[in-house]
């Protein structure tokens, strides 16, 4: 709602203004209607993880820092709510690994990449890419949903995504790109199809990421194949959905008052 302000004191006040913060972007036309229904998704599993980083998110945001120290290429890949819900925090995380940002997108206008582009820059990003450049295609992926840079993801060795539709992940996958996914559902295509797959929000798993890679920049390079070694993305999603059973079963036995409002 045009002037609408979420009270401070209201109970679900960090939701309801990441909720406003895309209905803004919609307005802005950096986010499509689509998004605003994907959101909603991510909603609904972000309040059966408890709205919290969880074991299972650190141990794979832990795996994607190793990752990205690692890597000699890597690329951020940011689509219309990556860039509403968290501009800033893309580019403080390419800054620390040295990654490229690219605007990759599903519902691809060129107007649209402008304008995302747009919010990295006014959000400190030097160099944006997949605008002008995006003439590279990915095998498999019709004409507009498969265009690339080929100075990003078409170059990269690691390509970190956030709300990812399936089909790309698996694309990505196909050519050889180790793929880092953040997404609030461990059953997913992407959750699934992903190298490592942090299940939470992606308002915190960007900061959560940048807190193991600061952790971990100095470490041997030993020590970073050694976490990605001991690393199960299969046992993580298992974890996310024992989490989840447990944390209903949990309440149900414990009797919550049940609220409709
Ligand atoms: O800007 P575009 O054109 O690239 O389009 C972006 C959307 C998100 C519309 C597009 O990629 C899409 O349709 O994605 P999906 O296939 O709906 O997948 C989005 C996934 O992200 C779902 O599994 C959601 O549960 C999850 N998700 C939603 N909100 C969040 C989230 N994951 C992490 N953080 C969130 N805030």
């Amino acid at each position: 709602m045009v002037g609408w302000r979420v009270p401070r004191s209201h109970p679900r006040y960090h939701s309801l203004v990441l909720r406003e913060r895309l209905v803004e972007a919609w307005r802005r036309g950096i986010v499509v209607p689509e998004g605003l229904i994907a959101h909603g998704r991510g909603e609904c599993f972000d309040y059966l993880i408890g709205e919290e980083t969880q074991e299972f998110a650190r141990r794979a945001a832990r795996a994607a820092a190793a990752l990205l120290l690692l890597a000699e290429y890597p690329v951020i890949s940011v689509n219309g709510n990556t860039a509403a819900l968290a501009a800033r925090d893309v580019v403080l995380l390419a800054e620390a690994v040295g990654a490229r940002i690219e605007v990759n997108l599903f519902y691809r206008t060129e107007e649209r990449a402008r304008k995302i582009a747009e919010l990295l820059r006014e959000n400190g990003a030097k160099e944006v890419l997949g605008v002008d450049d995006a003439t590279g295609v990915i095998p498999g992926l019709e004409h507009a949903r498969g265009r690339v840079s080929p100075r990003g993801i078409l170059r990269a060795d690691v390509v970190l995504v956030a709300l990812e539709d399936g089909d790309r992940t698996e694309a990505l996958r196909r050519i050889g790109k180790k793929v880092i996914a953040i997404d609030l559902n461990p059953l997913s295509r992407t959750a699934r199809a992903a190298n490592i797959s942090i299940v939470d929000n992606v308002v915190r798993a960007l900061p959560e990421i940048r807190r193991h890679v600061e952790e971990l920049r100095d470490a041997p390079r030993e020590e970073l194949e050694e976490i990605l070694r001991g690393y199960s993305n299969e046992e993580v999603l298992g974890e996310a959905l024992r989490f989840i059973a447990k944390r209903l079963t949990e309440l149900a036995e414990k009797g919550i008052t049940i609220r409709f409002d």
